[in-house]
């Protein structure tokens, strides 16, 4: 017994491995191990006998199962500290770029000049981007035959076979929001229309679809001079610093009188900046609204009057933060438009970049 015991725990401590184990105990203490075999001979001994082998083989076998039992604890230790030294981590490593999606420029910039004219008491005011011909034209005083239509690039829509009703058109200007506007609440109005408009050219400085904002403020004593301060209050809280404007008689077909807007500006290194230097850069169009707009939406031209403005904000977006091609709006590798120093792509909020 003493000899099984011996060979038996010696077999166990040398044992390599959790395998090596399993078969030594079926040796020892399985079904017919033979530790197992030795408790059957039991029988056959006298009761004198059968008392001193039968705990002596119990305890035998207790002890063959401990040691079992340890040695698979110690082998078990034994392979994880292995697996500690073999498999580690270098957590100073740096860590993956991950690629990072941020708010496009155009949105950010209808952000920026949203919250600008809302200080102003300005509301905002959206429709549909595709239009009758009324909206788009007639109710802004361009008639059918007016040279305005066939310059204007538009897009025209397809009537079914047999419908003779004018063809529906994509808005070319944010305008029939305005007299949607004005239909619904009448005056007083300050509100902007900002987004998409479409016109059928592209080359380098035009898009097929562009973005604008317009405005439009009706009371009852409404000037140019409202609009001078509005549109200069605008500019320099959207660049950020003091701009000058100039306002040159013009013509459209909506306003009267009309004026384009200049922002005064500097060139150097084919670099344009904003509100410093001797140089002017078009902008904008305004004016005071045409009477008969004024009638098409509803509001007598003899009680009250208003400005209104458009600009492309494709452009403002560009100016103010160094995009030089208008192509960058239509690239998702923002890697570019880092590139150029659009710096509001490393600020994390809607308002981050709004330099107020
Ligand atoms: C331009 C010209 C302009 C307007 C847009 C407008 C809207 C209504 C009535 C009168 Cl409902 N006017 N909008 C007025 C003047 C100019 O945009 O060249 N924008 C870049």
């Amino acid at each position: 017994m003493e000899d099984l015991r011996n060979k038996y725990l010696e077999l166990i401590s040398n044992a390599a491995d959790e395998g090596a184990l399993e078969e030594l105990r079926v040796q020892a203490v399985g079904k017919k191990g033979e530790i197992s075999l030795k408790m059957r001979e039991l029988g056959k001994m006298t009761p004198e006998e059968r008392q001193v082998v039968g705990p002596a083989l119990n305890a035998l076998k207790n002890e063959i199962n401990s040691a079992l039992a340890a040695k698979k604890a110690a082998l078990a230790d034994a392979a994880l500290e292995e697996r500690l030294k073999t498999e580690w981590l270098d957590v100073t490593l740096p860590a993956r770029a991950r690629r990072q999606g941020s708010i496009h420029p155009i949105s950010q910039v209808t952000e920026e000049v949203t919250a600008i004219f809302a200080d102003m008491g300005f509301a905002v005011a959206e429709g549909p981007q595709i239009e009758t011909d009324w909206y788009n034209f007639d109710a802004l005083n361009i008639p059918g035959h007016h040279p305005a239509r066939a310059e204007m690039d538009t897009f025209y829509t397809h009537r079914a076979e047999g419908d003779n009703r004018p063809p529906h058109v994509l808005r070319t200007h944010t305008s029939p929001v305005q007299i949607r506007s004005m239909e619904k609440t009448g005056a007083p109005i300050r509100i902007i229309c900002p987004g998409r408009v479409y016109r059928a050219d592209y080359d380098q400085t035009h898009t097929p679809m562009f973005h604008q904002v317009e405005g439009l403020a009706i009371d009852k004593d409404i000037s140019m001079a409202n609009l001078k301060w509005v549109l200069e209050e605008f500019f320099s809280a959207f660049f950020g610093t003091h701009v000058e404007t100039r306002f040159r008689a013009s013509h459209f077909p909506f306003t009267e009188p009309s004026a384009e807007v200049d922002i005064q500006c500097s060139w150097e290194g084919g670099q344009v900046k904003v509100g410093e230097g001797n140089d002017w850069l078009e902008v904008l169009g305004s004016g005071m609204v045409h009477p008969k707009v004024l009638q098409a939406g509803g509001i007598d031209p003899n009680e009250y009057q208003g400005f209104a403005f458009g600009i492309g904000i494709d452009r403002l977006a560009m100016l103010k933060y160094g995009i030089p091609d208008l192509r960058a709006f239509f690239d998702s590798d923002l890697r570019w438009l880092r590139h150029y120093g659009f710096a509001s792509l490393d600020q994390p909020t809607l308002h981050g970049g709004l330099s107020r």
